[in-house]
């Protein structure tokens, strides 16, 4: 067969954030490929600087996957704006430095759909990037991932780097942080009904309108284009990796109720922000390189859900 561009094969694989849901999706995805595959242990604090460079040094990876980051649902980016700005900010920047004066020549980052302007043309294409304000109650998580992309960009120009992007839509699955207070829309439904069908109680109640669309992917999806994308692309654009379908917030509700086994009613907290009203991307590039999603969404919920209630029995899930 011939090598691929960039063949991951003999190459050690350094992935930051491997116990999050993303890099630990990543992680298992890698176990399938001729690759060694190391981390970090929480002695390397990513936000400081010497910490990082020290790990680089000593641990010497030929390439990196940079999926360590603050992350939270649209209420914890709205509480913690200097958190989100500043920790992200730290993270990437170290990292991606120390990977440049360790000789790294491949890396790949991770952002966000959230990047893209709040009311971008849908689909939203990667060139829609800086055409317009975004979502308050994200700019500040925004504006770091935007930072990342334009790192990798500079250090491509300037040091003849191939270090790439890739724009995440909203993500879910196992490892998915189910703590309703920073969680994202989608645990945060599965807990909520679940809760509800032992509480015996016959209703949820959403935040905002429940009229917001959302594109979701599972985490095994992105895990699986992340690892296409190291082996195939090599380019300046960040790249979008979505599912290529939306869905109204009162209507994943609804499934995941059904999903859950909860007969009942959605009631509305509009107190709470609804966040941009629609963040469906054009995943065209990527599906021109090769690349298209594989796990439907109603498949991916019902493998979640599982994923909480062997949590919840494990005690790994706080109840
Ligand atoms: O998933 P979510 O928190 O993040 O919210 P975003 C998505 C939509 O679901 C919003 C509504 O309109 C929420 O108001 N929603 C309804 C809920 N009920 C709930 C609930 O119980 N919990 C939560 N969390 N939402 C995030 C960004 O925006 O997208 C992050 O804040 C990141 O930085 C992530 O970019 C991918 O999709 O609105």
């Amino acid at each position: 067969m011939t090598e691929l561009p960039h063949s991951l094969d003999g190459k050690r694989v350094y992935v930051a954030g491997h116990r999050g849901m993303v890099g630990s999706a990543i992680v298992r995805r890698l176990a399938t490929e001729n690759c060694t595959v190391v981390t970090s242990d929480r002695s390397t604090d990513l936000r400081e600087q010497e910490s990082v460079r020290s790990w680089f040094e000593e641990n010497r990876p030929d390439v990196v996957v940079l999926a360590a980051a603050k992350v939270g649902g649209i209420l914890a980016n709205d509480t913690y704006p200097a958190q989100f700005l500043y920790d992200n900010l730290m993270i990437e920047a170290n990292v991606i430095e120390a990977a440049r004066q360790s000789g790294v020549g491949r890396l790949l980052f991770l952002g966000s759909s959230c990047i893209y302007p709040k009311f971008a043309p849908q689909p939203i294409a990667e060139d829609s990037l800086l055409t317009g304000p975004l979502e308050p109650t994200n700019e500040w998580y925004a504006i770091a991932k935007i930072a990342g992309i334009k790192l990798c960009q500079a250090y491509r120009r300037e040091y003849g780097l191939d270090y790439i992007s890739a724009m995440p839509t909203n993500l879910y699955g196992p490892g998915d942080n189910f703590d309703l207070a920073g969680s994202h829309v989608l645990p945060a439904l599965i807990r909520k009904a679940h809760e509800a069908k032992l509480a015996g109680k016959s209703s949820i109640e959403i935040w905002g309108t429940g009229t917001p669309r959302r594109e979701f992917l599972h985490v095994d999806d992105l895990a699986d284009a992340c690892v296409f994308l190291l082996k195939t692309y090599s380019g300046e654009s960040h790249v979008n990796v979505g599912s290529g379908t939306d869905i109204a917030i009162g209507d994943l509700a609804e499934m995941v109720c059904r999903i859950v086994g909860l007969e009942g009613t959605i009631t509305r907290d509009t107190t709470k922000p609804d966040g941009t009203p629609r963040k469906l991307m054009d995943s065209g590039k990527l599906a021109q390189l090769g690349w298209t999603a594989s796990i439907p969404l109603e498949e991916g919920v019902v493998g979640a859900y599982q994923w909480f209630l062997d949590g919840l029995e494990k005690g790994l899930i706080r109840a």
